[in-house]
């Protein structure tokens, strides 16, 4: 069985955290994957505190095992949520989108380890500096908003930046990948697009549907013109607003094409106007399965890998 020192951290029995997916992560799906032996996240994204701490209490009413809160940095709720996490004392937090030093004191007080995703050396070494336990690495192959580095990348450059432990994050969605990520020298890993196919996962059918079906090319990048870019499966939302990225619309414009875009992705599922937010990876996913059963498949799938791997060294 794989184990890390990341698993002794958090009490959980795999390294592998469930990524905070903005308007998906819920209680009833982090609670699936930490009774699997995970670490499940629910994510506050752009929620209100008060839809945090009924996910947190959802989440305790259905496993006794750890789970963590992802607080979306650029939430105008980001203040309240981090109260939150701090009040019930989850197991962790993890932090997108932005620098978490500002939280971190209270957050360390509460007893709560702090885990912020970089995408970034500087980042990296940033968040070292201010107090972090550990790190999640995360690579521009992941959905929603990304950084430019990729995961092969920017794995072993943070690893060499920090002492701590890091997890690596953005395209792994399977065994291989898992044990990809051990060798770059993370001690982790972090799957966010893969659990979109999970049975508790509750986002609108069509969304499992286009997940299941995409291809190697089938998510882009957009909003790279107002410094937000975001992964995405690529569709009629997509081509219009590149189109308009390109074509030199006013900001204004962007901003109201993507608002309640994303939130319809998930609630509504309009194919043509919503935006499905998803990494590379969902080419490698292929079936709808319980939580469970997708912790298990990665954790045991990357053994015959990891112990393979000797048979090249002659
Ligand atoms: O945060 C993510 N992924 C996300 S958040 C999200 S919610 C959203 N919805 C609509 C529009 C925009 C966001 C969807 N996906 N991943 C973690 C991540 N953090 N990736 C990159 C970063 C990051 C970027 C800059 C971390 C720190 C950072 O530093 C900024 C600074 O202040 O130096």
């Amino acid at each position: 069985m794989i184990n890390s020192p990341i698993c002794e951290m958090l009490g959980i029995q795999y390294p592998l955290f469930q990524g905070g997916m903005a308007w998906i992560a819920d209680g009833r799906l982090a609670a699936a994957v930490s009774e699997a032996g995970g670490l499940g996240i629910i994510a506050a994204g752009n929620s209100r505190a008060d839809y945090v701490r009924e996910q947190i209490h959802i989440a305790r009413s259905l496993t006794d095992k750890p789970f963590g809160v992802n607080i979306m940095l650029m939430s105008r709720y980001a203040d309240d949520v981090a109260a939150i996490a701090a009040e019930e004392r989850v197991a962790a937090v993890t932090t997108g989108a932005g620098n978490p030093a500002g939280y971190m004191a209270m957050w360390r007080e509460a007893g709560v380890k702090v885990i912020p995703v970089v995408a970034s050396v500087a980042m990296a070494k940033l968040m070292t500096r201010a107090g972090a336990s550990a790190l999640i690495a995360e690579g521009g192959e992941s959905g929603g908003h990304v950084g430019e580095l990729t995961t092969m990348v920017l794995v072993p450059l943070v690893c060499d930046a920090t002492d701590l432990p890091v997890i690596a994050a953005g395209g792994i969605a399977d065994g291989r990948g898992v044990a990809a990520a051990l060798m770059l020298g993370a001690c982790g890993v972090q799957v966010g697009t893969r659990f979109l196919s999970a049975e508790e996962c509750t986002i609108h059918p069509t969304y499992k549907e286009r997940i299941l079906k995409a291809t190697d090319r089938g998510t882009t990048v957009v909003g790279k013109r107002l410094d937000h870019p975001i992964r995405c499966l690529r569709n009629g939302f997509t081509r219009a607003y590149s189109k308009a990225e390109y074509g030199g619309a006013p900001d204004e414009e962007l901003e109201k094409m993507s608002v309640g875009a994303f939130r319809g992705a998930v609630e509504e599922g309009n194919w043509t106007k919503n935006c499905f937010m998803s990494g590379q990876s969902a080419a490698m996913v292929h079936e709808i399965q319980p939580a469970a059963v997708i912790v298990r498949e990665l954790m045991e799938g990357a053994e015959p890998y990891l112990k393979g791997a000797a048979a090249w060294v002659k």
